[in-house]
């Protein structure tokens, strides 16, 4: 369990109590990090990364894939090879393995196919779908339903629902980096936008990511490898979703993995799936580690780290996308291919200043703000 794994591991983690779900249960999260402090101002100068489970509650072995991606960190920065230690000690790694806590108690108790949470009228629980409820793209595009009683139910306004609220409330303490949510099923890699013809103004590097992890996953049948494409390529349209969220609110790579062949597969192949996916969100992060811009911003008249909102000459907002920003300690973190850019930056007063760069592997940038 994460209350285990924290004792077990106190000099590299911190077990935090991100909400309460609607019957009053709480909402964990782990965070696994050389600098587990995140009051501190060297935490803050390393980008994290978010993962998830159990937004639906059926999808069981979801915790257990996220689980095992906090179990296998720590060992490895305990007792792994300098070169890993390395890799994780540069980043901060949030674990929630299970959002949807009332509708797992559901599942457990009452109805083994229970997907939503467990929003209620007097004594009618028709649940709300928590991967409907986000306000990037919530309702937008007939990604949902507005009935209680859909499996798809979007709640009765944008991020309504307590579970919602918890993870949202996280992201925006450490504005994550990369965020991969774990569902099933179906095997594949998806990546935004959930709505129908819509992508990303990074879509040429994200999808490229999305292709590379997904040959990284051999199917459970062991013909073929996972599908990479947008929920609206490979599925449906979906608006509303917690992937468009991280990356409209905070330009994350996101990704939703829809693992396994059935919602409740056979036990038995609970290790081959947590160790395939341990492959693949390593060298995801590899992947992101490599191709890494760390961007400090300084105000020029004071001497001080800067908040400061960023862009980039060729990432277009095209989607209501949120501007870029720096954290609480001046830092903001983006992935980017080699080549040329300009980068943007302005204060909250209006000053403005912009710098061309060269990216050809990982890199740090400073900023100063006259
Ligand atoms: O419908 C969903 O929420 C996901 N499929 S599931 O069978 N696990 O319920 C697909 C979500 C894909 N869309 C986004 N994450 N945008
Ligand atoms: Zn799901």
């Amino acid at each position: 369990s994460l209350r285990e794994l924290n004792s077990k591991y106190p000099q590299f983690t911190r077990l935090e109590q991100i909400g309460t779900s609607v019957m009053g249960k709480p909402i964990w999260a782990l965070l696994i990090s050389s600098t587990p402090n995140y009051r501190s101002q060297q935490h803050f100068s390393k980008p994290s990364i978010l993962f998830d489970g159990l937004h639906h509650a059926r999808e069981i072995m979801t915790p257990e894939v996220v689980l095992d991606v906090g179990v296998s960190t720590l060992a490895t920065l305990s007792r792994g090879t300098q070169r890993a230690k390395d890799l994780f000690s540069r980043w901060n790694i949030w674990i929630v393995p299970m959002l949807n806590v009332d509708g797992s108690n559901i599942v457990w108790s009452k109805d083994n196919y229970w997907r939503k949470n467990a929003r209620s009228e007097g004594s009618r629980v028709f649940g709300v779908d928590i991967n409907r409820n986000y306000s990037f793209s919530w309702n937008q595009c007939r990604g949902s339903s507005g009935s209680t009683g859909a499996q798809d139910y979007r709640g009765p306004t944008p991020n309504s629902e307590p579970e919602t609220q918890a993870l949202i409330s996280l992201a925006q303490i450490i504005r994550p980096v990369a965020y991969l949510s774990y569902h099933s099923f179906s095997e594949m890699v998806l990546y935004p936008y959930g709505c129908r013809g819509v992508f990303t103004g990074e879509n040429e590097l994200i999808s490229r990511i999305a292709n590379e992890v997904a040959q990284k996953l051999p199917s459970d049948s062991g013909r073929g490898n996972y599908t990479a494409g947008t929920p609206w390529q490979l599925l449906y349209s979906t608006d509303g979703d917690s992937m468009s969220y991280m990356h409209g609110e905070f330009g994350a790579v996101s990704f939703t993995f829809e693992i396994n062949k059935a919602f409740q597969p056979n036990y038995e192949i609970r290790n081959a799936t947590v160790e395939k996916h341990r492959s693949a969100w390593v060298y995801f992060l590899q992947r992101l580690d490599r191709n890494l811009l760390t961007v400090r911003v300084i105000d020029g008249r004071t001497g001080k780290i800067a908040n400061a909102r960023l862009g980039f000459t060729n990432i277009p907002f095209l989607n209501g996308e949120k501007p870029f920003r720096t954290n609480q300690q001046g830092y903001f973190f983006k992935v980017l291919d080699p080549g040329q850019y300009t980068i943007f930056a302005q204060t909250e007063d209006g000053r403005q200043v912009q710098k061309m760069f060269t990216m050809n592997g990982a890199q740090a940038l400073e900023i100063v703000i006259p």
